[in-house]
């Protein structure tokens, strides 16, 4: 079975240098993410329509046209429903306790118990201490306002609260919606809680009452749990502001000790960056021969330093094997999320350490180090000298990087937006208005093996510029925007006549990076800040979202909390709820005339950007503006 499934290497990666470590992989015997999903395919039919359940032991039930029920009496839109729910409990339980632990690092600045982490953006934090309601904001004693606004944010955690703290940037029209339909996020553990609740035998058996639970699930992770890891990070890391840097395989430096940060969560790379530029770490690495210490990143981990610090990025999900492949990489550092389990092996076919960081995310036979904020540089030090101290390991006769960086920008927030315009939206909403940027879309999320890696990601994004619409990236489409040349201000060229003279005008790229993951949430702030200002709702505007590639419970929360926030949504494949014709139908169409905005599935990514056009063209007559 698994020969019939085999693609060639130009069908599995768009890019040469995938293809080049894939044909080393086979040689040196690494087995990769392609090779195990021919073992999988065919996939399992149930698990795949979403009708097997196991959320009991009278089961595991099938549900078929022969057997419609499962012991317990429950259907296939129940069923499907029970697993689409737990699945967005999932999404949203990893990018909550994501921005939950930067909390726990402004708390252990607050108590003075960390001197490695300090608040970088002072203004920021009094700024988002304003919009919480703490008092003296502006003007209080520092530690008081960042005080105030952890006990604000924890709390936004528990189940003493009818709303998250940052609802208060979310236009009223939208917060009646959510309120109308019992959508509107109470506290980030409390939904997921109420999700695992509902979903035990014997609870919720309406499909569409559990969806609407999932929605507020979803809303609980975009507008606390990823908007706090989003607003922590800037707070604690500095705001991104726009800066050069590199991208592809090619960053892997031949001279020096390379060592690559994965995972998601900035508190840990953050600290290995500092130690890699510590003068005392610099001079061991020489006297071990090494030319220096290259830091890069991988996924959204690599986002986050990529975006505030300019450090460049090796690569997004499917890279993150190949990245090792190399031969030349020394340490494999990881927080949490999206880290193949398979890198251990692959590691372990060469000299590269494979370094955990985080006690809930533990790899067996890795070597950790629980990282903690009182000790971490001098814990990242360490790191970082087992990772010199593997570079006389390294075999040169197995070392290739097969490729040469390309040149990017990135560095965008909402912050440099403002900045770049002038200081107020105004400049962008009368681009808008006149046609010349006809809307702006979010492409965003991971790479999945059963697509071409990143031709989804890139045949959009390309289709898009060209019709004038605006494509904000996150996650690992930044990796796949910036290999293809598409995140430099010269990518105006393969854009159409409005975006080359609004983006020429400003100096920016067509396609503009605003972060990892969780900062999706600086996408959908951005849509509400538009929205307060033209007096309408996010579901008004020529706005859209997109994710080709995705494959995760993560970009499947992300994906519903778009569209609960009245975004219309594009995947590029179907999450597993077919098996319930009722479930699919308020997926693609019911929730348009509950949130006023649905998904769309659609592989092919021309056809993707003929529906997400169409849909901006609509949301355009709408408002009275030319198509
Ligand atoms: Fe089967 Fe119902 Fe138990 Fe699920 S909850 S395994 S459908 S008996
Ligand atoms: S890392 S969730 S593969 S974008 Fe955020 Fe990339 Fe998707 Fe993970």
């Amino acid at each position: 079975m698994a020969e019939k499934n085999k693609k060639s290497i130009e069908e599995k990666s768009l890019w040469e240098d995938a293809r080049a470590m894939l044909r080393k992989a086979e040689q040196d015997g690494v087995e990769t993410a392609w090779d195990r999903l021919e073992q999988q395919t065919p996939h399992c039919k149930f698990c795949e329509l979403g009708t097997s359940c196991r959320n009991c032991v009278m089961g595991p039930c099938r549900i078929t046209a022969k057997m419609p029920r499962g012991v317990c009496g429950a259907d296939a839109d129940v069923v499907v429903a029970r697993n689409f729910g737990r699945f967005i409990a999932g999404g949203s339980a990893g990018h909550s306790d994501h921005g939950r632990d930067l909390i726990e690092v402004l708390e252990a600045i607050v108590e003075g118990e960390t001197k490695d982490y300090q608040i970088k953006d002072e203004a920021k934090l009094r700024r988002i201490a304003g919009e919480l309601g703490v008092a003296d904001a502006g003007g209080g004693a520092l530690a008081a306002v960042a005080r105030a606004v952890m006990e604000i944010l924890y709390a936004d955690f528990g189940s003493r609260k009818k709303e998250v703290a940052f609802l208060g940037r979310v236009p009223e029209k939208r917060r009646a919606i959510w309120q109308s339909l019992g959508m509107t996020p109470r506290g980030v553990d409390r939904e997921i809680a109420e999700m695992m609740h509902r979903t035990h035998m014997g609870c919720d058996n309406d499909a569409a009452s559990t969806l609407i639970h999932a929605a507020r699930t979803a809303l609980a992770d975009g507008w606390a749990g990823s908007m706090i890891g989003t607003e922590l990070s800037d707070v604690i890391f500095g705001t991104p502001s726009p800066k050069k840097s590199t991208v592809n395989l090619g960053v892997i430096n031949q001279e020096q000790v390379n060592i690559l940060v994965h995972g998601h969560n900035p508190v840990v790379s953050e600290m290995i960056v500092a130690a890699a530029n510590d003068p005392e770490m610099l001079a061991r690495a020489e006297a071990a021969g090494a030319g220096g210490i290259n830091v890069a990143g991988l996924c959204c981990t690599g986002n986050e330093i990529l975006a505030r610090r300019g450090i460049p990025m090796a690569g997004n999900h499917l890279m993150t094997e190949l990245a090792v492949v190399t031969g030349a990489v020394e340490a494999v550092v990881v927080d949490y999320q999206c880290i193949m389990p398979s890198l251990l092996q692959a590691a372990g076919c060469y000299h590269t350490q494979f370094i955990t960081t985080a006690n809930k995310a533990r790899f067996s036979g890795a070597v950790h180090f629980d990282i903690k904020p009182a000790t971490a540089l001098a814990q990242a030090k360490e790191i970082v000298q087992l990772a010199i101290d593997g570079f006389s390991k390294r075999d040169p006769q197995r070392v290739e990087i097969p490729s040469q960086p390309v040149e990017i920008m990135t560095g965008f927030s909402n912050e440099a937006i403002l900045n770049a315009l002038g200081g107020s939206l105004t400049p962008l909403l009368e681009a808008i208005k006149a046609g010349k940027i006809r809307g702006v879309v979010g492409i965003v999320g991971c790479n999945n093996p059963k697509f071409q890696q990143d031709s989804g990601n890139i045949g959009l994004t390309k289709a898009l510029i060209q019709r004038d619409i605006l494509v904000l990236v996150t996650g690992c489409v930044t990796t796949a925007a910036g290999k293809a040349g598409l995140l430099l201000p010269q990518a105006i060229d393969q854009a159409g006549p409005g975006l080359q003279e609004i983006c020429g005008a400003l100096g920016i790229p067509p396609v503009v990076h605003f972060g990892s993951c969780v900062d999706n949430s600086r996408i959908i702030h951005l849509c509400a800040l538009i929205a307060e200002e033209l007096g309408v709702d996010i579901s008004d505007l020529p706005v859209a979202a997109s994710s080709p590639e995705w494959y995760s419970e993560k970009a499947a929360a992300i994906g519903l909390y778009a569209v609960a926030s009245g975004i219309y949504t594009h995947l590029g494949l179907p999450p597993n709820i077919l098996g319930s014709p009722a479930v699919t139908d308020l997926a693609l169409n019911g929730l348009e005339s509950l949130v006023g905005a649905s998904f769309v599935v659609e592989p092919d990514p021309d056809k993707a950007a003929d529906l997400l056009e169409a849909r901006i063209v609509s949301k355009r007559k709408a408002l009275g503006l030319p198509k």
